[in-house]
């Protein structure tokens, strides 16, 4: 049996694990960040990161501060509020908040301050593209996908004075306020289909993708099922692009706290099957916010090549929801699946959220590689590399890869 140049010894195991997983660059598949030059879209420092909607949701738990006022309030009197309530008057061990403290000692900021003062002026005191450049390399993400709606008035203005967005920001197609009406508002299907022609066209977009409530069914009586069938579906044919579905929200569940009030439920998996089955030639990329839906979800993987599992959406963003995730999938899928996205809203997010992740996935990882070396099977150090560069950015290059057949699409743009 070989045994040079393997890794036989546990703890040399663990360390090589450690660090092929934490110097690998990733490609985030799911973002809601921005090139610096997308003007006020752009989101970054401390007061967008205290002001994120998973910490006001934790934050109006505990201040007495009412949603009403702290709505009316400025930004920075917005933060000031979360970060005495979570962070000065208790210890902020939430995810979210364990989040920012992160960051702050990635910038080495005062974690214990009793004010923003120090940390706003850090923030304002950056040049945003060298800063972008800064927090990419410090989190080894190489390269992000935004969520682009084009819907959206105040970035359709942006596209159409021209930018050329920064090549590590990647457009997806957000199709949330085409699929989630209930009517067709106004427009017939072959509007519907010129008009996502001509947004692909315009802004080339990696993959289309829709948040879904924990009801999505497919066979669907709705108008849904007719925009699927007849628009978005057939699109996906035709330009060769992946279509990525999340779901399981329910938006809107304490309107109050706008943006930090929407919550989940339990879905449906078999509608993803029969939604693999009847459109073998497009590629699913596809992710539950319920717990109770991971385990199936790994299962009807095993039985749609045309299914990518990926991420552990927001409320399953945390470090005993990740790790255990991560080991289901790595027991039933191999390395066939895409561990995390960040969903990352404010660019210094992807410091923390990649640097929580990566502990996780390599925890996860070395015990996988233990049980192997158990069972009789050492690893090499190159092996440990081909795994994470695959799960970090090779399943997600191989399912966006607009080709079939080993031929590439090729298109007038
Ligand atoms: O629908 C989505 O893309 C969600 O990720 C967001 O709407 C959500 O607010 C979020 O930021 C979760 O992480
Ligand atoms: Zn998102």
């Amino acid at each position: 049996m070989r045994t040079a140049g393997l890794l036989i010894d546990t703890a040399e195991l663990r360390a090589h694990v450690e660090i092929v997983v934490n110097s690998t660059w990733v490609t985030d598949v799911h973002t809601h960040l921005f090139p610096a030059d997308f003007n006020g879209l752009c989101l970054f420092g401390i007061d967008e990161l205290l002001t994120y909607h998973y910490l006001t949701a934790e934050a109006f738990r505990s201040t007495s501060v009412p949603p009403e006022l702290f709505w009316r309030m400025s930004k920075t009197d917005q933060a000031d509020v979360v970060w005495k309530t979570l962070f000065v008057d208790s210890l902020p061990t939430s995810e979210a908040a364990r989040g920012v403290i992160t960051v702050l000692d990635a910038f080495g900021l005062d974690t214990r301050a009793t004010d923003l003062k120090e940390a706003r002026a850090f923030f304002n005191s950056r040049s945003l593209p060298e800063h972008v450049d800064h927090v990419l390399d410090i989190a080894r993400v190489g390269g992000v996908v935004m969520t682009n709606d084009p819907f959206d008035e105040a970035e359709n203005q942006i596209w159409n004075s021209n930018v050329v967005p920064d090549s590590r920001f990647q457009v997806s197609l957000r199709l949330d306020r085409l699929l989630n009406k209930s009517d067709l508002q106004g427009a017939s299907i072959s509007e519907h289909r010129h008009f996502l022609d001509a947004s692909i066209r315009q802004l080339h977009p990696v993959y289309m993708g829709v948040s879904l409530p924990p009801d999505f069914n497919f066979p669907g009586d709705d108008t849904r099922d007719r925009l699927l069938r007849d628009v978005v579906l057939p699109a996906a044919r035709e330009h060769n692009l992946a279509i990525t579905l999340m779901i399981g929200v329910r938006r809107g569940v304490n309107p109050e706290l706008r943006e930090a009030g929407d919550s989940l439920g339990k879905a449906d998996v078999s509608a993803i099957e029969r939604l693999c089955a009847e459109y073998p030639d497009v590629k699913f990329l596809v992710t539950f916010l319920s717990r109770e839906n991971q385990h199936e979800l790994c299962v009807a993987a095993r039985k749609f090549r045309n299914l990518m599992p990926f991420g552990c959406w927001w409320f399953l963003n945390n470090p005993s929801m990740v790790s255990e995730i991560t080991r289901e999938r790595l027991e039933l899928l191999g390395q066939s699946f895409i561990p995390q996205h960040s969903d990352a809203r404010v660019l210094e997010q992807l410091i923390y959220k990649w640097k929580h992740a990566r502990k996780q996935i390599a925890d996860a990882l070395y015990d996988s590689y233990e049980q192997l070396l158990n069972s009789g099977r050492a690893v090499a150090p190159e092996e440990i590399s081909r795994d994470v560069a695959r799960l970090f950015s090779g399943n997600f290059n191989e399912w966006v890869a607009r080709e079939r057949c080993g031929t590439s699409v090729s298109e007038s743009h």
